[in-house]
This record gives structure tokens, C-alpha cells and sequence, in this order.
């Protein structure tokens, strides 16, 4: 199929799977990437013919449910939610499958299996044209914000590649960098990882001053997102969108799930039951360790109110 129509299908396909945004690139080394010898810096070493990538994009701004403000109750992340932690991958399935029928290889970014991590997904959406890179090092979208979950296909179908990257829109705002209540962001652009929370609530070793910031977080941190102009909009009204309307149907009755009594008392394999389709991947002695702490410090709030 001739390269345009190839990729106006593509879109009108994605459209219709509520994919929000789509771009292509080509499928070129991530020179800038920050990690020299990881399978993501050079798209080739997955698909040695891969002539192109596309990126998409799913507005996930209005996945946040109204306990998250309840100490009792466990805070999360919309990624987290949205069961797009370890990448798009199942609305790209069709595109694939669509892309395999006109005799081409697809390779889908697919972060849940062992070397499926494929592609730098924020470099790669920018060089695709979705938008820039902020200085809480996330990509920002003028229409969505820093709330695009991301995916990729590298694939050996030659696709109409954006030409034109966005400029970065930060200017003199540092915002995000005062807002993160643990200094992972001290150098704009660069994630300190070791620093930041979502990355600690996933790991063994937890410094003392966590604590005292996570308050109710038992999985991932928006602080930086929540402190973002670009965001401001999402937060107050989230755009509706195919995929919100989605979301907002699958976690209207999931309250519950999250007060940390409950959440206490989970067994490993309850806690796989509940919460094993979301792919987030956090190991349960984990997970518990951090719904313990987020109830210690519910239970010292109430104890401190009814003084
Ligand atoms: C590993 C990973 C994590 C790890 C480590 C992150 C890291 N920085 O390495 C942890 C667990 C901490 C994490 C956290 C989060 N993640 Co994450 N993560 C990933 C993953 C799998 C790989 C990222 C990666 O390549 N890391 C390696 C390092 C080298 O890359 P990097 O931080 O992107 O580094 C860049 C910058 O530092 C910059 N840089 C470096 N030096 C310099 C110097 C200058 C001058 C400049 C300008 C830039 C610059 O360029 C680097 C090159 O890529 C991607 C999925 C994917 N396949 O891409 C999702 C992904 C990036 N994560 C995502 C999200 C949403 C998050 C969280 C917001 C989740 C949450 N709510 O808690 C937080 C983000 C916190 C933050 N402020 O960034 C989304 C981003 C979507 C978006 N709109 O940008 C992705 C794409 C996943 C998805 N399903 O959509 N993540
Ligand atoms: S996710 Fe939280 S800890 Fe990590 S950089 Fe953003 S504000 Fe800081
Ligand atoms: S908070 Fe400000 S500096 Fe940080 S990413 Fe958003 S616009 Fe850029």
C-alpha cells in the first residue's frame, strides 16, 4: 500500500480504538538517549529492517478517583490505574495485526515481557511530534497535558514521518522542580530515579524522609505532574474522551479496594485477584510495606483530630 494511505489508515484505525494521539518517526538510534547499551537506544537491534515507529498516545487525565483526598484510603497514579503502567500495548494489538495483513513485521514496546521494553517512549513521542519534554522530564502535550500513557510499534512499513519536533514550552517555570518533596528534580530535564517516590515505593530500601512525604501513596507519585500549568485544566475537568468514559466506568466501584484496613489484610494471592490486571509489577511484601505506612500515619491524623 502506497506510504500515505498506508498511514492515513493507520490513524483512522488508531482513531477508532480510542487511541488519542498517534505519530510516526523513523526508526533511527536515540542518539541523546541517556542509557548507551539498552535495546531501546537503537530501534534496529529489535527489527534490523524497522523503517519506521509509531507512537500512541491514551489521555489517561481522568482516571483519579475522589478517595485519593481520604487518608484512609491508598492514592495511586492514573497510570497506575489505567492498567497502562507497563506500556499501551493491547489497543496496539489491532494496529499490528493490521500492519502484519499488508506483509509487514511489528514489534509492539511491551514493558510486561522480558526484553519488550523496546523503545525510549517519551524521545520517541517527541521526535513523532506528540510534544516536549518537560523539566519534570515527562512528555507534555499541549491538548493532554503530561496525561498521555504511551506505546509503540517499531515496524519495517515505511509511514509519513513528522518533520517537525515542538518546542519546549517550560521557559522560566520551575515549577515542578519545587513541588517534588524530595528533590529528584534538582537538574531540570533529568529524573534523579534513586530520588523519586514512584520509583522508591517500588523498591526495598526506603530512606526515613519518604515517609514523611508519602502521606496516603501506596503505588507511584504525581506531585511534579499535579504542580504542572500544563495540567491545570486536566485536573479541574479531565477531557472527555472514548477511553475516559472507559476508565471512568471500570474504577467507578473500585473505592473500596483502596481503604487501607482492607488493603492490610490482602493475601498475596488476594492481592494478585485484585489488582494483578493492572501490571503494575510491584511485588506484594512491597506493596504491603507501604500500605502499613500509609495507615500508620492515617491512624496518627485521627488520633491527633479526636484530641
Ligand atoms: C523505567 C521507567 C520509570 C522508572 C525510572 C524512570 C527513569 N527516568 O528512568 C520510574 C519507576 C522512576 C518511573 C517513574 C515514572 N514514570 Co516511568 N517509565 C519508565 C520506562 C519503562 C523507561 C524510561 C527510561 O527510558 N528510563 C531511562 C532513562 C535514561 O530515561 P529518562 O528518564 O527518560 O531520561 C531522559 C531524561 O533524563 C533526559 N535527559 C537526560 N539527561 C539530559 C540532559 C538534558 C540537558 C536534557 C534536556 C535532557 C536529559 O533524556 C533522557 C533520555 O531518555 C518508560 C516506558 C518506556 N519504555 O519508555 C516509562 C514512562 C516514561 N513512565 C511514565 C510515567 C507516567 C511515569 C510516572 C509519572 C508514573 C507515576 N505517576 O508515578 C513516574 C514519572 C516521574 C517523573 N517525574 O519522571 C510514562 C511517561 C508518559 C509521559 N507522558 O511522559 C512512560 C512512557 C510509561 C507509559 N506507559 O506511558 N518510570
Ligand atoms: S514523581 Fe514525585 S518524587 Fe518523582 S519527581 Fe515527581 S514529584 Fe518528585
Ligand atoms: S511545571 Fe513548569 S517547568 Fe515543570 S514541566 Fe511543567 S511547565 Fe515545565
Amino acid at each position: 500500500m502506497e506510504k500515505h494511505l498506508l498511514s492515513e489508515n493507520i490513524r483512522s484505525l488508531a482513531d477508532s480504538l480510542g487511541i488519542d494521539a498517534v505519530g510516526f518517526t523513523e526508526a533511527s538510534e536515540f542518539t541523546s538517549y541517556a542509557l548507551n547499551y539498552h535495546q531501546r537506544r537503537d530501534p534496529k537491534l529489535t527489527l534490523p529492517n524497522a523503517k519506521s515507529i509509531i507512537i500512541a498516545g491514551i489521555y489517561i487525565g481522568g482516571v483519579t478517583m475522589p478517595e485519593w483526598k481520604n487518608a484512609w484510603y491508598g492514592r495511586t497514579s492514573r497510570l497506575y490505574l489505567s492498567g497502562f503502567f507497563l506500556d499501551v500495548v493491547k489497543p496496539l494489538v489491532p494496529v499490528a495485526e493490521f500492519l502484519r495483513q499488508e506483509g509487514y513485521q511489528t514489534k509492539i514496546c511491551d514493558g510486561s515481557l522480558e526484553e519488550g521494553s523496546i523503545l525510549p517512549l517519551k524521545l520517541a513521542a517527541i521526535r513523532a511530534g506528540l510534544g516536549w519534554q518537560g523539566k519534570h522530564s515527562l512528555l507534555i502535550s499541549k491538548k493532554f497535558g503530561t496525561f498521555l500513557a504511551l506505546g509503540g510499534i517499531i515496524t519495517d512499513a515505511d509511514l509519513e514521518h513528522n518533520t517537525i519536533e515542538e518546542s519546549d514550552r517550560c521557559r522560566n517555570c520551575d515549577k515542578c522542580q519545587t513541588a517534588c518533596p524530595l528533590a529528584a528534580l534538582d537538574q531540570p530535564y533529568v529524573l534523579n530515579v534513586k530520588k523519586c517516590m514512584s520509583y522508591l515505593l517500588q523498591n526495598d530500601k526506603i530512606p526515613e524522609n519518604l515517609k514523611i512525604v508519602m502521606e496516603n501513596r501506596i503505588g507511584d507519585c504525581e506531585i511534579c505532574q499535579d504542580s504542572c500549568p500544563w495540567n491545570r485544566k486536566h485536573l479541574k475537568s479531565p477531557l472527555a474522551t472514548k477511553m475516559t468514559d472507559h476508565f471512568q466506568k471500570k474504577i467507578k466501584d473500585w473505592g473500596d479496594s483502596f481503604y487501607l484496613p482492607n488493603l492490610s489484610r490482602l493475601s498475596e494471592n488476594g492481592y494478585k485477584d485484585m489488582f494483578g490486571h493492572l501490571n503494575t509489577d510491584i511485588p506484594y511484601h512491597l506493596f504491603r510495606r507501604n500500605v502499613l505506612i500509609a495507615m500508620e500515619r492515617a491512624e496518627r491524623l485521627t488520633e491527633r483530630a479526636n484530641q
